[in-house]
C-alpha cells in the first residue's frame, strides 16, 4: 500500500480496503444449508446484499454433501466505523522482559512466585497454555518455566476446575492461569464463570490472581466474568508475568 493511499484515510469513516481507498471490498466465507447450484449462489448473493454488501459476487462455491454448500463471496461494504472514538479496555501494566521480571521478584517480592495453569473443562487445546508456561515458549519468547523466581505448574488440558483449584491450594498458588480456546455455544463463558463461582465458594477468590487467555478472550470479557485480567492473541509470557508480579506487589501479597 502506498503512503499516498494511507494519507487519504478518513479515520472517522473507515471501511474495508481492496485495491483502492474506500472501495469497501471484503470477502465473506460461509455455508448455507441448501444444495449446491444456481439457486444456492443466488441465495448467498441475496444474503450478502442484506448484510450491506453492494455488488456481491460468488467467487467460489463447493458442494459440502447432504444439501449444504460452502461459499466465498466478495462485495462492497457500504458501512463505515469511526475509528477515532474506539476505546478498547486493555491490561494496563508496564511490560518487563524475562530478565527484568526475575530482577523485579528479587527486588520487590523476595520469594518464589507460584503460578498454576491449565486449559480447563472439556477444552483439549494445549498449545495456548503451553506457549505461555512451557520452558521453550512461543515465537522466541520463553515461557514462565524459564523465569527465575517463578514456579510454573502447567496441568495440561481438559482439567476440571475443581482439580485446578485443588492444585492451587496444595502449592499455595499466587496466580491461576486458565486457557480457553473452544467457544462453541459459549462453553468458555460457562466454564470460566463456573471457575469464579467455585473459587468464591472456597473463599479463595480474593486470595489469588485470576487470569484467563485464548484467541477469543479479551480483557473486557475477562473482567465481566470476574477475572483480574484477560489476554488474547499475540500474548507472550512476559505480558502475563508482568501483570501477575505487579499485582502481587500492588496487593501486598508479599
Ligand atoms: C491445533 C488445533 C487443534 C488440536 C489441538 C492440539 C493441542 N495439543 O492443543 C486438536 C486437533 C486436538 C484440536 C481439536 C479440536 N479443535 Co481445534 N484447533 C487447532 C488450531 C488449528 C490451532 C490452535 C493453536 O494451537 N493455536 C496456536 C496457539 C499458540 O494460539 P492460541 O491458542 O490463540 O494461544 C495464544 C493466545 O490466545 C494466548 N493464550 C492462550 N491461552 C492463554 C492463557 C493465558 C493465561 C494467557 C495469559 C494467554 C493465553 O497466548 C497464546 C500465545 O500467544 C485451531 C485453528 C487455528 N488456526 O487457530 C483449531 C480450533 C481452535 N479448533 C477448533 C475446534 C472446533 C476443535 C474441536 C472441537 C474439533 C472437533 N469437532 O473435534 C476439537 C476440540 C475438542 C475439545 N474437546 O476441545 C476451532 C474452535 C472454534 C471455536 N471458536 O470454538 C478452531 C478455531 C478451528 C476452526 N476454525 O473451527 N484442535
Amino acid at each position: 500500500m502506498t503512503q499516498s493511499a494511507v494519507a487519504k484515510v478518513d479515520l472517522t469513516k473507515v471501511k474495508p480496503y481492496g485495491d483502492t481507498m474506500n472501495d469497501g471490498m471484503m470477502e465473506l466465507a460461509f455455508t448455507l444449508p441448501v444444495p449446491h447450484g444456481e439457486e444456492a449462489s443466488e441465495a448467498a448473493k441475496l444474503l450478502a446484499k442484506k448484510m450491506g454488501l453492494d455488488e456481491p459476487n460468488v467467487v467460489y462455491s463447493k458442494d459440502m454433501d447432504s444439501g449444504f454448500t460452502f461459499f466465498v463471496v466478495y462485495g462492497k461494504c457500504q458501512h463505515t466505523v469511526d475509528y477515532t472514538t474506539i476505546k478498547v479496555p486493555k491490561v494496563e501494566v508496564d511490560i518487563m522482559d524475562r530478565l527484568e521480571c526475575g530482577q523485579y521478584i528479587k527486588d520487590n517480592i523476595k520469594r518464589d512466585v507460584v503460578v498454576v495453569g491449565a486449559s480447563t473443562g472439556t477444552d483439549a487445546h494445549t498449545v495456548g497454555i503451553d506457549a505461555i508456561m512451557n520452558m521453550k515458549g512461543f515465537h522466541g519468547h520463553f515461557g514462565l518455566e524459564r523465569y527465575e523466581g517463578i514456579e510454573a505448574i502447567n496441568m495440561g488440558s481438559q482439567v476440571p476446575n475443581e482439580a485446578l483449584i485443588e492444585k492451587a491450594k496444595e502449592v499455595k498458588a499466587d496466580a491461576i492461569l486458565i486457557s480457553q480456546t473452544v467457544t462453541q455455544k459459549d462453553v468458555h463463558i460457562q466454564n470460566l464463570t463456573n471457575m469464579v463461582e467455585l473459587l468464591e465458594a472456597e473463599g479463595m477468590r480474593d486470595k489469588v490472581i485470576l487470569a484467563c487467555g485464548g484467541p477469543r478472550i479479551s480483557h473486557e470479557l475477562a473482567q465481566e466474568l470476574g477475572y483480574d485480567a484477560g489476554f488474547g492473541a499475540h500474548t507472550y509470557a512476559e505480558h502475563v508475568a508482568s501483570f501477575v508480579l505487579t499485582e502481587i506487589v500492588n496487593r501486598g501479597m508479599i
